[in-house]
Parts: structure tokens; C-alpha cells; sequence
């Protein structure tokens, strides 16, 4: 009976001591969330979803594997670029909306794999946060990493791009995430945009949704005001030097500590 008690008090989330870094405390939905992936968050209000701010600067993007140079990137003031993101889960999925202030939106002009080089958000997931050696410049995605691309095409409707491990390399395809289930979608706003994504849990988590399930994350805005190359990109952890499309060295965490029922 002791032993059975001590077992359920370590199971409890709120009896863990605090964890380092980014965690951000996401909600687990008992059923399927009422979000419909349509780029309006309105759908989000009465979640229990925290806003959280993508508070750092990258100074310098697109460093090289070979060389670990980079572009500079000039810093943004709060008009220019600044965003805050929210998370939910439930049993199948992973939502997240993003909030992004952008005061010249550029969609539309880049190819497949650099729409990064226009106004995109990014999310990234880590589904076992396996624990890696780190090395400057190095590829370090396992099987369940991945970097999730959105931004809009001319025709004004969602792409995804983005990086996962195939073989000992990283690459993107035409149409993968959506196959996987992946939707995303952009609204544009007066002083901005907002937009939301889906992410099926079977692509990258092998365990079922839980309290106390951790997986890595993290969200990264790229900013272009004035056509061609990116001018400026925030990061929610401190990736000072765009790093996370090849390693989860900076990723933070999303930690389930809570289970609601849908409010709809
Ligand atoms: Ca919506
Ligand atoms: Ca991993
Ligand atoms: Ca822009
Ligand atoms: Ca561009």
C-alpha cells in the first residue's frame, strides 16, 4: 500500500521540482479539440492555453554546416517583428497558434524549401528528447525530430516545408507534411498576421498523450519586409544563431502537467 501510494505521488506533475529552460505547461484535451485550422484563433478563447511570448532575436541566420558562418540579421523593434505563440493537445494532435506583428507582410515569393526567405513561422518537435552530443555544425536529428514550415503561396493558400532526417541527411518534400495530416493556415491582419497548425502526434510520439509526457519544441518567426533575402527572425528559446533546423540543441520543452475536457 506504501509503496502503492509513494508510486502515485511520483506520478503527480505538481510533485516534480521545476524544470530548467523553456517548458512551456500545455494542456492535454480529454477529446478532440473544438480548433478548426483555419488561420482565426477565436476558436482558441476558453482554451486553457497560455500566451507566450517569442522573446529572442537571432543576430545571425542560415549558418553554414561547413563553414558556421552566417548571415546578419538586423535586429527588429516590436512593430517590425515580435510574436507570441499557444499550444494545445489532445489525444492525436498537437495545435499551435501564433500571433505574429509584422509591419510589411511578404508572402508568396519564394520556392519550395526557402520560404524562410519570407515573412513564416516554424515550429520544431523533438517526440523522445533522446539525450545527444552536441557538436558545433553538426546534424543531430534523430528519426522523431522534425522543423515544421509555414507561410503562404501567391495563390494565398497555406505551404509547409520543412526539415526531417532521411538517412544521414536532412531533407524536405513536396507535399510530406500534409500526407502525414500536418494542416496550417495564415490569416493576414492589419497589423500582421495569425496563424495555426496541426500536427498529428503519430508522426513524431511513440507513447500515448499523458500527463507528464515531455517532448521537445520550439517556434521561430522569419521576417522579410522588403522582398528578396529574410530581414530579421525571433526564436522563442535562445538560438541566437538559427540553429534548430539541424539540431535540438536549443529546443525547449512542451510538458502535459494537466488534462481539461473540451468546453465545447
Ligand atoms: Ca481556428
Ligand atoms: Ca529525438
Ligand atoms: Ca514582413
Ligand atoms: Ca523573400
Amino acid at each position: 500500500m506504501l509503496q502503492a501510494m509513494i508510486a502515485s505521488v511520483t506520478f503527480l506533475p505538481m510533485g516534480t521540482p521545476a524544470e530548467e529552460g523553456y517548458i512551456y505547461h500545455i494542456a492535454l484535451l480529454a477529446g478532440p479539440a473544438p480548433i478548426e485550422v483555419d488561420g482565426d484563433l477565436s476558436d482558441w478563447e476558453g482554451l486553457e492555453a497560455e500566451v507566450e511570448p517569442i522573446g529572442n532575436v537571432c543576430s545571425v541566420g542560415n549558418v553554414s554546416l561547413a563553414t558556421g558562418e552566417g548571415e546578419r540579421l538586423s535586429p527588429p523593434d516590436s512593430s517590425d517583428l515580435s510574436g507570441s505563440f499557444r499550444c494545445i493537445a489532445d489525444p492525436e494532435n498537437f495545435y499551435v497558434a501564433l500571433e505574429v506583428r509584422d509591419d510589411k507582410l511578404v508572402f508568396g515569393e519564394e520556392k519550395f524549401t526557402q520560404t524562410w526567405n519570407d515573412d513564416s513561422v516554424e515550429i520544431y518537435f523533438d517526440g523522445d528528447l533522446a539525450p545527444k552530443e552536441y557538436a558545433e555544425g553538426r546534424i543531430d536529428y534523430d528519426a522523431n525530430d522534425l522543423q515544421i514550415r509555414l507561410s503562404l503561396g501567391r495563390d494565398g493558400r497555406a505551404r509547409l516545408e520543412g526539415n526531417a532526417l532521411f538517412g544521414e541527411k536532412l531533407f524536405m518534400f513536396p507535399g510530406l507534411w500534409e500526407s502525414l495530416g500536418m494542416e496550417g493556415a495564415i490569416k493576414e491582419r492589419p497589423w500582421g498576421y495569425t496563424a495555426e497548425l496541426k500536427v498529428p502526434k503519430i508522426v513524431f510520439v511513440a507513447v500515448p498523450l499523458m500527463l507528464g509526457v515531455r517532448v521537445g519544441f520550439q517556434v521561430m518567426v522569419n521576417d522579410d519586409d522588403d522582398g528578396g533575402r529574410r530581414d530579421s527572425k525571433i526564436s522563442w528559446t535562445e538560438d541566437f544563431r538559427d540553429q534548430s533546423w539541424h539540431t535540438t540543441k536549443y529546443f525547449g520543452r512542451l510538458l502535459i502537467d494537466r488534462k481539461i475536457k473540451p468546453s465545447r
